[in-house]
């Protein structure tokens, strides 16, 4: 192996999401989102949503959550106490326009993101801010129905325009949209990353459901690239410091055999699912090979193929600074039905024989980063972030009193490494931020006991707890990794 060093002004931090940690959902004149009416689950039991409206006596997680909304302060001193250098949040547009389209903002609204911000900035933290984190405001969905329809670009682009002006001093990292290429996935998809509702009491899957309609959602999902892009053109215009990216959920994909229908099928994964949304944000334009996934898929292929001709000029003019990504897990691939029978993870492959999973099922594969982001920089050839990357796990408190999660450390250690790796090879790798650095509501299953946090939140799945904050082993121990820039992982 290669020597690896971390390049000076390495962005060392964590990453967190508004509807997972934030709270306040009604505070101060914040309207109603889609996240807030998607009640908790566990590993075995779904989050079920109430598009309707908030229901009485249900218990949605997202209302409270870890109450950033008043532990701000707090919490963003423990990040600079660990030394974080770049913090990664993200804003609610129903906190700042309450229904999405609204004439006038809401002042309050803004001016929490500001005290956010001023308080990095004490900290010598840089923000990095997710526009939209599975956030839709739920009028404009009851209104509009969702990304599908076009007339929501302007409005979002609206809300962009307002903070790329209001923070201009204040924030030059941003992402337009968090794994944007979920909303290739039938259920979860349509829900959290297009604002497309459900019928009432519906089970968010991921994965196949009987109500998704995959003409909206491709359609769907075209109409945010070409948000996107507006927004990385003005973001550029208001000012030419800004760098932004995109945000894609990263899964390495192997075929299980060498036969060589797997090995097409690893293929195919890796392009509708790694490749279909990062080409069109990085390039500026769709693969060849997308109105073959198109009808594939179920999407009208008239259709897309006139909106890809009709919006080429703007998606050009708007492609990414950075490439950035979730990463997690790897995924195996298998055309045998027998095979299939095993049950996979979370994307539906098959269980890797080489590999363990975590409690919550997601395969546990550090080498599986450095394939991702060797494969990735050959592709794109621009500066890549990895904005999620952690553990999530059961943290129990030991006789001592305290939380020894060396589990956790070690997930992180063996994955930093890989990232030392790729960097060795040449990967140009801008900063990582381990997502969860702060313990918060789970996305897939609603739960507070999936933990990822460097720091404890006294809550728990029902709710309970008085939202006291305590570092965990790994705080101290991620502190040592970023004083020594990525040096001393012991
Ligand atoms: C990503 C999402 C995050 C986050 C993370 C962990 O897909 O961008 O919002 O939640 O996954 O997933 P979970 O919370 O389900 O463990």
């Amino acid at each position: 192996m290669a020597e690896y060093r971390f390049p000076d002004g390495f962005l060392w931090g964590g990453a967190t999401a508004a509807n997972q940690f934030e709270g306040g959902y009604d505070a101060d004149g914040k309207g109603l989102s889609v996240p807030d009416v998607i009640m908790g689950g566990t590993v075995d039991k779904p989050r079920f949503i109430t598009p309707g409206g908030v229901r009485e006596g249900e218990y949605y997680p997202s209302h409270e959550a870890i109450d950033f909304y008043h532990h701000y302060e707090e919490d963003i001193d423990l990040f600079g106490e660990m030394g974080f250098k770049c913090f990664r949040l993200s804003t609610q547009w129903s906190r700042i326009f309450p229904n999405g389209d609204d004439p006038e903002p809401c002042q309050a609204g803004i001016d929490f993101y500001r005290k956010v911000f001023e308080a990095c900035k004490r900290n010598g933290i840089e923000p990095l801010v997710t526009i939209s984190h599975y956030e839709f405001p739920l009028a404009l969905s009851h209104k509009y129905g969702g990304w599908d329809n076009p007339k929501v670009i302007d409005l979002w682009v609206r809300f962009c325009e307002l903070l790329f002006t209001e923070y201009k001093d204040l924030v030059h990292y941003w992402l337009t949209f968090n794994e944007i290429n979920c909303g290739t996935i039938a259920g979860m998809g349509d829900v959290m990353g297009l604002g497309i509702l459900p019928p009432e009491d519906v089970a968010m899957t991921f994965g196949n459901c009987d109500w998704d309609d995959p003409k909206r959602r491709f359609e769907g999902l075209h109409n945010q690239f070409v948000a996107s892009a507006k927004a990385v053109k003005l973001a550029h215009e208001i000012n030419p410091e800004n760098m932004v990216g995109c945000m894609i959920a990263g899964n390495t994909n192997y075929p299980r055999t060498c036969n060589p229908d797997d090995v097409i099928a690893g293929m195919e994964a890796d392009r509708a699912f790694n490749f279909y949304c990062g080409d069109v944000q990085v390039r500026g334009a769709y693969s060849a090979w997308a109105p073959s996934y198109w009808a594939e898929q179920g999407a009208d292929v008239e259709r897309m193929r006139e909106l890809a001709a009709r919006d080429a000029e703007v998606l050009k003019a708007g492609t990414v600074d950075f490439y950035s990504f979730s990463y997690y897990q790897s995924n195996t691939v298998s055309v045998d039905p027998e095979m299939k029978k095993g049950g996979g993870n979370l994307f539906g492959g098959v269980p890797n024989p080489y590999l363990k999973a975590s409690d919550w099922g997601w395969t546990v594969d550090p080498k599986g980063l450095r394939y991702y982001l060797e494969t990735v920089y050959d592709r794109y050839q621009i500066p890549l972030m990895i904005v999620e990357n952690g553990l999530g796990a059961v943290d129990e408190r030991s006789e001592d009193g305290k939380f020894h999660d060396s589990y956790r450390i070690d997930y992180l250690r063996q994955h930093i490494r890989e990232m030392g790796i790729a960097m060795s090879h040449g990967v140009d790798l801008m900063g990582y931020t381990m997502w969860g650095c702060i313990d918060l509501v789970s996305a897939s299953t609603g739960e507070m006991k999936k933990r990822y946090g460097f720091i404890y939140v006294d809550k728990d799945n029902d709710g309970n707890g008085d939202l006291h904050r305590e570092k965990k082993d790994s705080f101290d121990w991620y502190a040592k990794v970023i004083a020594s820039n990525g040096t001393d992982l012991e």
